[in-house]
């Protein structure tokens, strides 16, 4: 390893802290979302449509990959620009009624930085930061017996494919 894990973090830190308008601006094209085409010159945004019209073929269908994993464990999901791999998961097993403990990591094999965010309606119960690609951050939850969403609220990310199921029973 070089140097470059601490930056890393430190750019996942202020990416969660900062609007994404301005994330944009700090981290360069590399990561700008396709929406924001208005802060970039023409032959980038061209570019960059045109990598939208490939990241979009045919992996979003719904339904993917479904896990179910008992409470108290870890379950790592895949990030890629843009899905998630597995779609829907499953923690199962739980005391009647009490919370369940489980670990989400989430390992972005993207180019692009994503992030993972628990939603319970439009009530966001954890998640992790957004972070660059060849990375893997993890987060604790502590989650009632109920049905959650998983989304990267990174751009336009949801829209494209990150999104994903998350039930507790
Ligand atoms: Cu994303």
């Amino acid at each position: 390893m070089t140097g470059g894990a601490a930056t890393e973090v430190d750019e996942a830190t202020v990416l969660r802290a900062v609007p994404s308008r301005v994330h944009s601006k700090v981290f360069g094209r590399r990561r700008t979302p396709n929406a924001r085409h208005a802060l970039l010159g023409p032959s980038i945004g061209l570019a960059l449509a045109a990598a939208a019209v490939t990241g979009c073929g045919g992996k979003m269908e719904e339904g993917g990959r479904a896990v179910t994993v008992p409470p108290g464990r870890s379950v790592e999901i895949v990030g890629e620009d843009f899905s998630f791999d597995p779609k829907t998961v499953l923690v199962e097993g739980g005391k009647a009624g009490g919370r369940v403990r489980v670990e989400i990591r989430l390992r972005n094999q993207g180019a692009l930085a994503h992030n993972l965010k628990v939603f319970e309606g439009d009530r966001e119960v954890g998640g992790t930061p957004a972070f660059q690609g060849a990375m893997t951050r993890s987060t604790k939850l502590s989650l009632e017996p109920g049905a959650y969403r998983f989304v990267c609220t990174v751009g336009d990310h949801a829209e494209r494919g990150m999104t994903g199921r998350f039930t507790v029973r």
